[in-house]
């Protein structure tokens, strides 16, 4: 029997669809470029810091710009991806979400955040969810970003869980590989996920019990 004392969610793509303006706003800076940028490469950026997400785009189009130039580019990406995302709300958390972290809080597994984005606490904010979150560590406080283990290594250690009593909910395959390589359990939310030990197509109707059922 798996013993999970908590629980660590990525934002993006887990508890709300983010990730699609963070694809739209890379795409339209990669079309002024002149780069292809392909939803396949999009997988391949899910949860990948910004700086590591257009360095990925430069070497695609094997343009070499210097320092102050990504600055400009990754705040033009940055502007485009609030200005979608602004209108985020409650009702944008993704089904199965609240339930889940209403089951878990009431059985006492606590809830952490786990996200490379800098505006994962403007986020959720607008989602209304910050004050379920036992600990919020988002690419402000690491210094490596997934697949490294550092953000959910942070969360763990603020819970004071260890990580084989931790379970990562993960929409991406750095994420899921950083949760795997820290040592944790992990699910996976959408496709290609198979090195995570269990893979959903969303979150819609999880409970604790069938949790415990998938990591057996
Ligand atoms: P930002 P997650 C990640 O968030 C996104 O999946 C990824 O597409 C994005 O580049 C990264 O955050 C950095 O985001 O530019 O807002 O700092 O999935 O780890 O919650
Ligand atoms: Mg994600």
């Amino acid at each position: 029997m798996v013993a999970i004392k908590a629980c660590i969610f990525d934002l993006d793509g887990v508890i709300v669809d983010t990730a699609r303006h963070h694809f739209a706003a890379w795409k339209s800076l990669a079309d002024e470029l002149v780069i292809s940028f392909t939803e396949e490469d999009n997988e391949r950026l899910k949860g990948v810091s910004r700086v590591d997400s257009l360095d990925y785009i430069l070497q695609k189009g094997n343009l070499v710009l210097d320092s102050a130039k990504k600055l400009q580019l990754m705040e033009k990406k940055n502007m485009l991806y609030l200005e979608m995302a602004a209108s985020t709300a409650p009702t944008d958390v993704l089904p199965g979400v609240v339930s889940l972290m209403d089951e878990m809080t009431a059985s006492g597994i606590k809830i952490g955040l786990g996200s490379s984005s800098k505006n994962a606490q403007s986020i959720l904010d607008k989602l209304h969810l910050t004050s379920r979150f036992s600990t919020i560590v988002d690419g402000n406080n690491i210094t490596l970003s997934k697949p490294d283990p550092e953000v959910f290594l942070k969360a763990a250690a603020a819970m004071d869980v260890a990580p084989e009593n931790c379970l990562v909910i993960e929409d991406a395959q750095s994420g899921v590989e950083a949760a795997i390589t820290g040592g944790f359990y992990a699910i996976g939310v959408g496709k290609g996920l198979e090195s995570a030990h269990a893979q959903l197509e969303n979150l819609e109707g999880l409970t604790i019990e069938r949790i415990s059922n998938l990591l057996q």
